[in-house]
């Protein structure tokens, strides 16, 4: 298939409460982005990065202690979701560069706002906290709940916008899941694998189980690559590691599957960081994932 790539950066760490991940879309970029999308067949657009109110100009302490900066991620997510819409109508497959994973409500609204779509989720976290469950109050840690208006996000909108279904969102990879956050996931009929069913059936039957769960009767998927999926030892620079994550080559094993699915419609790439990163290779790794994604071929 010929696909053309639209790279949107989106550089910020409302979500995360400070901690880097802002230079997520650099870092990536420097890593070779572009090089490694075209390795794999794909043209590539650059439509640089969405304007995020700087922290100079905000109040450090904005937003609810359950929420913090909501202002801001729904500033950022809602200019996402009309890059990433605007990029799907024209053709063109977005592919977000964060920045923390509360980018991903702006990703998902924008890329169902014409579609039915299919969510599968890498991550070592559930990201499924409400403003209610949630330990931290960092929304990067809410996102799924968000987007599946779960939850009451003080009357912020785009949390019912997506449109998404239950049935058709796949989270694989878990590791770390607060108490009432793993409570909330049982409650609904989205599908979760932690790294325990991946250890017992292997990644490929895994992947492939979650990818037909996000696309069984939708229009296309959105993928979400949270880099702390990976294991730390491959993927240091992410603002908050777990070990025992997924192997080298089980993430390019995933990605690759995602291309066979040729069902998708968005790709995110987040919570690089890349002040705790060694020599880039977090950014560099996420890179790599992408090729895969979009269908990269050694013969
Ligand atoms: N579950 C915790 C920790 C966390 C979630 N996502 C990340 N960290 N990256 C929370 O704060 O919700
Ligand atoms: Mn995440
Ligand atoms: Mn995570």
């Amino acid at each position: 298939m010929d696909r053309n790539v639209r790279i949107l950066g989106a550089p910020t760490d409302y979500g995360a409460n400070r901690r880097g991940v802002d230079m997520g879309p650099s870092a990536i970029r420097y890593g070779g982005l572009t090089s490694q999308l075209e390795s794999a067949g794909v043209s590539v657009t650059d439509a640089g990065d969405l304007t995020v109110p700087h922290h100079a100009t905000r109040d450090a302490d904005a937003g609810a202690e359950n929420a913090k900066h909501i202002q801001e991620v729904e500033e950022v997510c809602t200019a996402l979701a009309d890059a990433v819409s605007t990029s799907i109508s024209d053709g063109e497959t977005p592919l977000a560069l964060g920045g923390d994973h509360s980018i991903a409500i702006g990703s998902m609204v924008g890329s169902a706002r014409d579609a039915d779509i299919g969510v599968v989720w890498f991550d070592a976290h559930g990201d499924f906290n409400t403003p209610e469950t949630s330990p931290s109050g960092n929304v990067h840690g809410m996102p799924l709940a968000a987007a599946l208006g779960i939850g009451d996000f003080a009357g912020v909108e785009w949390a019912n916008a997506a449109g998404l279904k239950e049935e058709n969102v796949a989270i694989v990879g878990l590791r770390d899941v607060d108490r009432n956050e793993a409570a909330a996931i049982r409650d609904t009929d989205v599908t979760a694998y932690t790294m325990s069913d991946i250890d017992e059936r292997g990644i490929t039957e895994v992947t492939q189980d979650a990818l037909d769960v996000a696309t069984s009767g939708t229009d296309g998927i959105h993928v979400s690559l949270d880099l702390d999926w990976l294991d730390p030892r491959e993927a240091p620079g992410v603002g908050t590691p777990v070990r025992g994550g997924a192997t080298y080559r089980e993430a390019h094993a995933a990605m690759e599957l995602v291309a066979k699915s040729d069902a998708l419609r968005s790709l995110e790439l987040v919570e690089v960081n890349p002040i705790l990163d060694q020599h880039n290779e977090t950014a560099t790794l996420a890179t790599e994932l992408a090729a895969s994604a979009f269908g990269k071929r050694i013969l």
